[in-house]
């Protein structure tokens, strides 16, 4: 390897960094997502929160673009914050908020809220708690209100006010403005102390917070912003160390210097509940439209929103069932709402669609469908997105032998093939070809132990490579000789996979092809030398145009390798290894290399345990990896298998892969991602719990801000290769076993 010293410039002209840390230490509070709050209210309003449904939350459609109006205090727009902070009782120090809005006015001197944090008292909770059941079906005004002179509680808008001005100066600037005390105060009493306010009036934005120790109210007022004037708006407000910088509709750009004792960054958010479009208050609801309201912790989100081609809607994350528009109905005889016009959407469970309520919309979120009214009947007014339903055991295949790996593929004329890499030397492994719903033995190939295939084209050029790794006899000699990965080619004139080339290898685990600046790469991850040596070169192959044959083109130390994963983002081409062992332990560094000036240079190392694969996928513009950890071993004492795998992402400001999701595994060897219609999964191979082979695999579904969530369990022996694949219409997933002769199709059903 060459360098760093060397690979410094080069890199950072690139505009990329090298690092040699390891991605987790890189987040103070690393479990945190960026929080949709507006989603979490929509799917309590839908979910119908504890008992009482809908009501208080409509979808309005206006200027084409749906947003959320708040009617009336309802359950589902506060919960407490210990739901959706965890492990982090503070509040995060570097933290954005990005929020969409469209306000049509704001009377003189008012204030709305666009959400905030209130400190609970414990007894307020059992008693608000109680007035919560008493009142189910009930008025929702009850709900908020406390009993008038139950407590002495001060006034927050006069002590956020009077902490303002005793703790002003510096950059920060005050809102000389005096309100009436009793305006917010009077008839409900303060439910508990404001800890965060995001707050507007006609033409200024407050931001409010309050450290525990000091107990001062720090206010930032952010002046000029005319946020009523009915039109969408797009807000990052980004706390970062002492800056606190305000873009509107990615072109405003107003940065402020905070005074360093003005940012507490002691903020407890125990106990505390988030109130959307409020102050937790029954009066002073948020009277605009909201169409995005995220809290980012860690970074400042303006990058990931901006530039925007429509900057007044840039967008971070806006809850699905906003993005959506009923389109446009081909039925002439339904009264379709013009775009133009303010339109009423329920949310929630299934009401009777009758002449009253002809043209309204109703949306379903457990079918997130959207449907309206004509008078009788419901008219579903937008193809119901494809969305896997579930999975249905199509073949159970059997083989010669236990099978490591299964690779997908298609050739032109014939159609789908799978390459298996059959455990028994003396067997060999097969190709197989999809007929008639399953897949039928085609072609017999000898091997040696083989570990994995790889399919890859060269013009109209097919070929497969398969890695051999002859079992070890116990004499190093024999096993070292004949440990040769071999490449095929397709004879077009056969119609079968004949020998190409072989190549030298050592326990071969995986292949990987790929291709930069028009020349086809392969690498080959080396697993082991000898019976013991497990840190020893994988090369990187080169074709060669002149013998047209595959030559070494740049040798890479790993460590017990067993996967390669190449992938490119934008202009940059990258290869991870997935390192498992170092004849010591399993918790080695594995490496993803970027390839600068014709070869591969470190780029960023991850901490591992036993990795046996990398996965590399993109939702919408965003660049996940995610590796499969097998276990942990800890000195002489037994391996522990249940153990994390994680899903990271190429953060776009620091230029680093970031932990993003930890999922727990059973000796994970295989991740699968894949995508039905716009949902998009993740399969996860569990291959062993400590006992047992006998356990399930577990499809996960991309829910967006929560990350992925576990759907489907798929009971599998020996787990060893998850593959996804599509034939006509449908999608299927099969997996390979490791400890047993067969292989299962699964087809996955959809509406
Ligand atoms: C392992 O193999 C590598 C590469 O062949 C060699 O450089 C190294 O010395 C070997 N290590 C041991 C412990 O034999
Ligand atoms: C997996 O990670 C989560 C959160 O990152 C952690 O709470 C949990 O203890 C971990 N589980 C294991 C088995 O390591
Ligand atoms: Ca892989
Ligand atoms: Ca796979």
């Amino acid at each position: 390897m060459s360098s760093p010293m060397l690979l410094l410039p080069l890199l950072l002209f690139l505009g990329l960094r090298v690092i040699n840390a390891a991605a987790e230490t890189r987040r103070p509070c690393s479990d945190l997502l960026p929080l949709d709050l507006l989603s979490r209210v929509l799917s309590r309003a839908g979910e119908g929160v504890r008992g009482v449904t809908g009501g208080g939350v409509h979808l309005i459609q206006s200027g084409g673009v749906m947003g959320v109006r708040l009617s009336r205090p309802h359950p589902s727009l506060d919960f407490p914050s210990s739901q959706y902070l965890v492990n982090c009782h503070l509040f995060p120090r570097e933290f954005s908020i990005v929020t969409t809005l469209k306000v049509s006015l704001v009377a003189p001197k008012k204030n709305e809220y666009i959400f905030s944090v209130v400190e609970e008292k414990e007894e307020e909770d059992a008693r608000i708690g109680k007035r919560k059941g008493e009142t189910q079906g009930g008025t929702d005004g009850d709900w908020y209100r406390e009993k008038d002179g139950e407590r002495g509680g001060r006034d927050d808008e006069r002590d956020e006010e009077r902490d303002g001005e005793t703790d002003g100066g510096g950059e920060r600037l005050m809102d000389g403005e005096k309100r009436k005390g009793s305006r917010d105060g009077e008839n409900s009493k303060s439910q508990g102390r404001l800890l965060i306010g995001l707050r507007f009036s006609r033409d200024r934005l407050h931001f409010l917070f309050r450290g525990r120790s000091g107990g001062v109210m720090a206010r930032w007022v952010f002046r000029g912003i005319e946020l009523a004037d009915d039109r969408w708006h797009t807000l990052v407000l980004a706390f970062s160390g002492h800056y606190a910088t305000l873009t509107v509709d990615c072109n405003t750009h107003l940065e402020f210097r905070v005074h360093s004792k003005s940012l507490p960054s002691d903020l407890s958010i125990q106990g505390s509940r988030f109130h959307i479009g409020s102050r937790g208050r029954w009066n002073g609801l948020f009277s605009g439209l909201i169409r995005q309201l995220v809290l980012v912790p860690g970074s400042d989100a303006t990058p990931r929103v901006c530039p925007s081609s429509n900057a007044g809607l840039a967008e971070l994350s806006v809850p699905a069932v906003l993005l959506d528009l009923p389109q446009k109905g081909t039925r002439s005889d339904l009264t379709l709402p013009s775009y133009e016009s303010e339109v009423r959407v329920s949310v929630g469970l299934e009401k009777s669609c009758s002449s009253s309520v002809r043209g309204q919309l109703w949306f379903n979120p457990i079918r997130r469908a959207l449907y309206l009214c004509d008078g009788t009947l419901w008219v579903p007014m937008l193809q119901e997105s494809q969305r896997l339903d579930y999975v249905l055991e199509q073949q159970i295949l059997s083989t010669s032998s236990e099978t490591y790996d299964i690779e997908v593929f298609s050739v032109q004329g014939l159609g789908l093939m799978a390459a298996m890499a059959h455990r028994s030397p003396s067997l060999g492994s097969a190709v197989y070809l999809w007929r008639d719903g399953g897949f039928h033995l085609y072609q017999k190939i000898s091997t040696h132990g083989a570990l994995s295939w790889r399919h890859f084209t060269m013009g109209k050029k097919i070929f497969l490579v398969v890695s051999n790794s002859r079992e070890s006899t116990g004499k190093e000699e024999t096993v070292e000789k004949d440990e040769l990965s071999v490449i095929y080619r397709w004879n077009k004139k056969t119609q079968r996979f004949v020998h190409y080339q072989a190549l030298q290898t050592h326990c071969a685990r995986d292949w990987e092809a790929f291709r930069i600046q028009g020349h086809t790469y392969l690498a080959v991850a080396n697993h082991r030398q000898g019976n013991t040596n497990h840190t020893i070169d994988s090369v990187v192959y080169k074709w060669d145009r002149g013998t047209q044959l595959f030559v070494p083109h740049q040798a890479l130390r790993t460590s017990g390798a067993y996967d390669w994963e190449a992938f490119t983002v934008g202009p940059y081409h990258f290869l991870a290894v997935a390192n498992a062992f170092d004849g010591q332990t399993t918790h080695v560094d594995s490496v993803i290399y970027v390839w600068v000036d014709g070869s591969f240079h470190l780029f960023q190392t991850i901490k591992t345990f036993c990795a046996t694969d990398w996965e590399m996928f993109q939702i919408g513009s965003r660049v996940f990896l995610v590796v499969a950890n097998g276990h942990q071993l800890h000195g002489n004492g037994p391996g522990r298998y249940a153990i994390n795998s994680t899903i990271y992402e190429l953060d776009m400001s620091s230029q680093l892969f970031l932990r993003f999701q930890d999922i727990v595994t059973y000796s994970a060897v295989d991740w699968e991602f894949f995508t039905v219609g716009e949902e998009s999964y993740l399969v996860v191979a569990n291959s062993f719990d400590g006992e047992s082979h006998s356990l399930n695999s577990i499809i996960y579904r991309w829910q967006g801000y929560e990350g992925f969530v576990p759907i489907h369990r798929l009971p599998t022996i020996g787990c060893s290769d998850w593959e996804f694949f599509t034939s006509g219409e449908d999608s299927y997933l099969i997996y390979s076993s490791a400890t047993a002769p067969l292989s299962k199709v699964f087809r996955l059903k959809t509406h």
